[in-house]
């Protein structure tokens, strides 16, 4: 069987799902943001993760109208959670949409835009986690794209820092307000001092160049010490929650009625 036909099939069936993953304060575990991350609800396969069929999407631009799908369903969601958080007397909420540098074209911020205005999402709700592609881009029109949303007052955050070539290109060339701080450097915090040295140095890069910093991938106790300890204030894993659905995500965003 052929991958894209059965991702054309998936978006005629409607078969992705968002999942929720809170990004946390890490002195208090307090919710502060949700990355959304895609799920295939496979009818025999069962959760198809995105690993599996991304790089797929990519090459045949099937991202485009899964991306969109994705945008659309996190907007609306968060939207809803931050009325009635102010209801609630909580702090909104940003959701962090993953978009890879393939899905960076010229209609991208009318796209985006466009949910915006569909789903009353505040445009500073949004934080777009650029991912790099697995196919090869143009980082002139990549930069410009970014220029375009950053002007609609999206957020934007550089995703996995540290692994891949252009961490560095990125920080320099791209309008970005937030550095994600890729989990092997986070796993490092529990080995031998040089290697934690170097998390450090990246953090503090982050701070000096006045970026957020978001740890991802925390796991332990011990990391989350040591991240607060080298001046990081939030992160994102497992040691407060997996990916959540909707209902999981619900309740954790929402005081109990
Ligand atoms: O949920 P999981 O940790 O398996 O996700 C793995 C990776 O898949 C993420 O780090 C992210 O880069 C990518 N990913 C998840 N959801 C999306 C999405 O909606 N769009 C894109 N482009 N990538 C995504
Ligand atoms: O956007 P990114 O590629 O970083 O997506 C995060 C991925 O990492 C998701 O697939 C998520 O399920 C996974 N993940 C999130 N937190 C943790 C964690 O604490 N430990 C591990 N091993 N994986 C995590
Ligand atoms: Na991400």
């Amino acid at each position: 069987v052929n991958l894209a036909t059965d991702l054309r099939l998936a978006l005629e069936r409607d078969e992705f799902v968002v999942y929720y993953q809170p990004i946390c304060t890490l002195a208090d575990g307090a919710p502060v943001g949700l990355e959304a991350l895609v799920r295939w609800q496979h009818p025999a396969r069962g959760m198809v993760a995105p690993m599996e069929f991304i790089p797929t999407a990519e090459e045949t631009e099937l991202i485009v109208p899964i991306g969109h799908r994705v945008l659309r369903e996190a907007c609306r969601s968060t939207a809803a959670w931050n009325r009635r958080r102010a209801l609630a007397g909580l702090p909104e909420l940003t959701v962090h949409v993953n978009l890879s540098t393939r899905q960076l074209r010229g209609d991208t911020p009318q796209m985006v835009a466009e949910v915006l205005g569909e789903t009353g999402l505040a445009p500073s709700s949004l934080v777009l986690e650029i991912t790099e592609s697995h196919q090869a881009f143009d980082l002139a029109q990549v930069c410009d794209q970014l220029q375009c949303l950053k002007g609609l007052g999206v957020g934007l955050a550089i995703d996995d820092f540290g692994t891949g070539y252009s961490s560095l290109l990125a920080l320099r060339e791209f309008p970005i307000d937030t550095i994600k701080i890729d989990k092997a450097f986070v796993d490092n915090l529990d080995g031998c001092s040089d290697r934690s040295d170097l998390t450090r140095a990246i953090v503090q890069l982050g701070r000096t160049v006045r970026r957020d910093v978001v740890a991802e991938g925390v796991e332990s106790e011990s990391q989350r010490q040591a991240l607060l300890d080298c001046g990081c204030r939030l992160g994102q894993g497992y040691l407060f929650a997996k990916p959540l659905d909707h209902a999981a995500a619900t309740a954790l965003v929402l005081p109990a009625p």
